[in-house]
């Protein structure tokens, strides 16, 4: 495996951003000998910093002005949040520093295999399921990356293990030698166009999970999705396929999943009813999965026992309550209109009473305007997004502007009748009013909970 061996040497180092990635890439450094600056633009909450406060070869520059790039700085390594044009980071450029990703750093110190997953939607589904496929072929895996825990802070342990990594763009843009023996890009829907500009520079970055990959390695893709395999691919290319049979890879066939090689017959894979999550893009999340873990040497006769196992992750179309027939869902995960159209497409028409908003991100709002029209009985508007979506939707159902959270729960549930749903499902981010997604489904989950509990109390 290429890794660039003056970013494993390294004795003086800018971190910028002091979050999850930042702190963790700077604790790597420092166990490997090299002295860290720390800057972060906000300032940090009292002990973030944890035993680097302490640390003598841990310097913190102060937040808010971006300082010049300290003498001697041999590479920045950067946070995914923080975007490519900070002046920090183009001042780096300009003196030939490498401004390197911290997945890239981590990259550069692991000594086991990398499957990487990337898309705009069911990334950390994909990326539980493939190491849960993996983990049960008893194969030695850690989960990590976008999902919530940092490469960075997973390289220390033991050789030789396969580490399964959500890759998002952010990260993705900031790679210059990761190479995954397996990759997937699930799918692409309009997203973080604040920092891509546009969906083809955010088509790019996500394609850069294949840029480095060798000869002999796996590409996955959706092959309902064209477009999204890169022309100049190294791997071999394995597509997935709800619709019908592809060259090589597995596509649904009736009740069942089925794959083949270049030239081979069609085998089953595993049947629908062993995946205990329901709707299409459950299933197209289960197929890449299982490329994937197969790719990495999990046995065919895992699988279907493996998945049924698996029980899906919180705050992605969750069902969180029941009442009266009307049933509660947090899909707080879904942060663009990809996802929020996704989650719809399994309900009835006309049969839900939908909380948006948040914070845009630049995308076209006014896509879900077919997908709402269909499923939403009425949409309940929270956050900043409010007026963009009143515009976005307007004449599609009835809009209540509810401002936040805890209005729209209690107006919906108000208003739901059995056989409907309320769904949280906001396509926006949702750190106008919450510190993140977990946050905002927490929050969303406390609410229906008080409610269901006050029915309990009165009747
Ligand atoms: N900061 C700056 N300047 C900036 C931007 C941020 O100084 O211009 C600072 C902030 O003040 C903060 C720190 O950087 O102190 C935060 O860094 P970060 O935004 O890179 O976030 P981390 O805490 O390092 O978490 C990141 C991912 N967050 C982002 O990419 C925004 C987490 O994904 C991921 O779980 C974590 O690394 C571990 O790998 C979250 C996310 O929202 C879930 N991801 C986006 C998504 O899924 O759509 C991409
Ligand atoms: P990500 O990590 O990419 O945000 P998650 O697995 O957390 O993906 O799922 C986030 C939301 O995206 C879910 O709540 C669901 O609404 C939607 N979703 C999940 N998988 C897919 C998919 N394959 N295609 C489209 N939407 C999906």
């Amino acid at each position: 495996m290429s890794r660039s061996p003056e970013l494993r040497g390294l004795r003086r180092t800018l971190v910028y951003g002091l979050g999850l990635s930042g702190l963790a890439a700077a604790r790597l450094l420092r166990r490997r000998g090299a002295e860290v600056t720390g800057f972060d633009d906000r300032p940090l909450a009292a002990g973030a910093l944890g035993e680097l406060a302490d640390d003598p070869g841990f310097r913190l520059l102060p937040p808010g002005v971006p300082p010049a790039l300290p003498a001697g700085i041999e590479a920045v390594i950067v946070s995914p949040g923080v975007p490519a044009g900070r002046p920090l980071l183009a001042a780096a450029r300009e003196r030939g520093v490498p401004v390197v990703a911290e997945v890239e750093l981590a990259w550069q110190h692991l000594d086991g295999r990398v499957v990487a997953i990337t898309g705009s939607n069911g990334k950390s589904t994909t990326t539980a399921l493939a190491g849960a496929l993996l983990a049960a072929a008893g194969v030695p895996v850690e989960v990590c990356g976008n999902i919530g825990r940092p490469l960075s802070a997973c390289v220390e342990g033991s050789a030789g293990r396969t580490f399964v990594v959500e890759l998002s763009s952010f990260q993705l843009e900031g790679i210059t030698s990761l190479a995954p023996v397996a990759a997937a890009l699930l799918n692409l829907s309009a997203d973080h166009l604040d920092r891509h500009g546009d969906l083809a520079g955010y088509l790019a970055a996500k394609q850069r999970v294949f840029a480095f990959q060798e000869a002999g390695a796996i590409a996955v893709v959706n092959a309902d999705e064209p477009g999204l395999a890169p022309p100049d691919l190294a791997a071999r290319l394995r597509r997935f396929s709800l619709t019908g049979p592809v060259a090589d890879g597995c596509w649904r066939d009736g009740e069942r999943v089925v794959e083949r090689g270049p030239g081979a017959a069609p085998e089953e894979l595993f049947r629908l009813a062993d995946l205990p999550l329901a709707g299409p893009h459950q299933l197209e999340n289960a197929m890449a999965a299982a490329l994937l873990a197969l790719a990495a040497g999990a046995p065919r006769a895992g699988i279907p026992a493996a998945l049924a196992a698996f029980r899906g992750l919180p705050h992605r179309l969750q069902q969180v309550g029941e009442r009266d027939g009307v049933t509660f869902w947090d899909d707080s995960k879904g942060t663009n209109v990809g996802a929020t159209v996704r989650a719809l497409e399994g309900f009835a028409p006309a049969s839900v009473h939908l909380i948006l908003g948040g914070r845009s991100k630049g995308t076209d709002l006014s896509a879900l305007a077919t997908a709402v029209g269909r499923a939403a009985r009425a949409a309940y508007l929270i956050g900043e997004a409010t007026g963009e979506l009143a515009r976005a939707l307007a004449g599609v159902c009835p809009l209540l502007a509810c401002g936040t959270l805890d209005v729209a729960v209690a107006r919906a549930a108000a208003a739901a009748r059995p056989g409907e749903a309320v769904v949280l499902s906001p396509a926006c981010a949702s750190f106008d009013q919450f510190r993140d997604f977990v946050h905002r489904g927490e929050e969303f989950q406390r609410l229906v909970g008080e409610l269901l509990a006050a029915e309990v109390t009165r009747g």
